[in-house]
């Protein structure tokens, strides 16, 4: 008579957005466009270089310029920029992508075109036992009424699919538009209702208990420290690549902010 044993129970997968490994790399507000050829050359060194040394990157946010949809996956830019990124997949680093506030209409199919997974915001990782709350940041500037407003809308389901059932041309006029729209509000914005809100920082911060936060959006590169509740949370704003590329590199004991050197 035999004795059945069972199977070992295999590991539970990752959860997703869960990195297996180190080091970590976060970016965000790349701002990619045509109309930028000097960040698109830096990106693409970044991928070729440090990304593939990486276990992970993950994409905080406003990657593109901005994104009218995933028919525009052909557009050759787009696709230069997926390319690299399917390529980067294919080399073993696994790439995340949280939407920003220029690029939320990423979905699907870019994430399918680039190899990607799409996280929500915010996303809580606890990679070697540090739990890391990611957001792109936009979410949190709960003090700028007018952008909270306008966000309310656009990021509802009926809103982007009325918007989606329109031609990519019209789409791309409408954004063209708003962007006029917004660069005139913000003039009128004083700097400090544009950052985040402390409240909305330490009320993320509780929700999530207390871990360490990134974001970007603000283009206000920093390291800060939050008291909440007796836990000192520290909070990191990476910064945009309009001048520099730069990144947050985390390798299981530190955060080390990096860039490419310059040529
Ligand atoms: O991007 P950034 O940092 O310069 O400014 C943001 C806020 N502005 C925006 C608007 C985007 O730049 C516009 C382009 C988005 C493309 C997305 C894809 C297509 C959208 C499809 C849905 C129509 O995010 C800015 C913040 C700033 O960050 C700092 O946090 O202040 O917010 C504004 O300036 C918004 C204005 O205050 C209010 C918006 C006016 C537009 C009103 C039209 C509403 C109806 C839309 C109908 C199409
Ligand atoms: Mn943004």
């Amino acid at each position: 008579m035999t004795t059945s044993h069972p199977e070992p129970a295999a590991p539970p997968p990752p959860a997703a957005g869960e990195p297996v490994g180190l080091p970590i790399l976060f970016i965000s507000d790349l701002h990619l466009s045509t109309a930028a050829p000097h960040t698109t050359a830096a990106f693409t060194a970044f991928i070729h270089g440090p990304a593939r040394q990486a276990h992970s990157l993950y994409i905080l946010g406003d990657l593109f310029e901005n994104w009218a949809g995933d028919d525009d996956l052909d557009e050759p830019f787009n696709q230069q920029i997926t390319t690299l990124l399917f390529e980067l997949a294919a080399s073993g680093t696994r790439i995340f992508f949280l939407a920003g506030n220029r690029d939320f209409l990423a979905g699907a199919g870019f994430a399918r075109a680039a190899d990607l997974t799409l996280l929500a915001d915010p996303t809580l990782i606890t990679p070697a036992a540090h739990p890391i709350l990611l957001s792109h940041g936009d979410a949190l500037c709960t003090d700028d009424h007018a952008y909270q407003h306008f966000r309310q809308q656009v990021r509802t389901p009926a809103f982007q699919a009325q918007f989606l059932a329109q031609p990519l041309a019209a789409r791309k006029a409408i954004i063209t538009q708003l962007r006029e729209q917004s660069e005139s509000a913000k003039k009128d914005k004083e700097m400090a209702l544009m950052d985040v809100a402390p409240a909305a920082i330490a009320a993320l911060l509780r929700e999530h208990n207390y871990p360490t936060l990134i974001h970007g959006h603000t283009h206000r590169p920093a390291q800060h420290t939050h008291q909440v509740d007796g836990h000192a949370c520290t909070r990191y704003v990476l910064a945009d690549w309009h001048d520099h590329p730069t990144w947050l590199r985390f390798d299981g004991t530190g955060f080390m902010p990096c860039t490419l050197p310059r040529p």
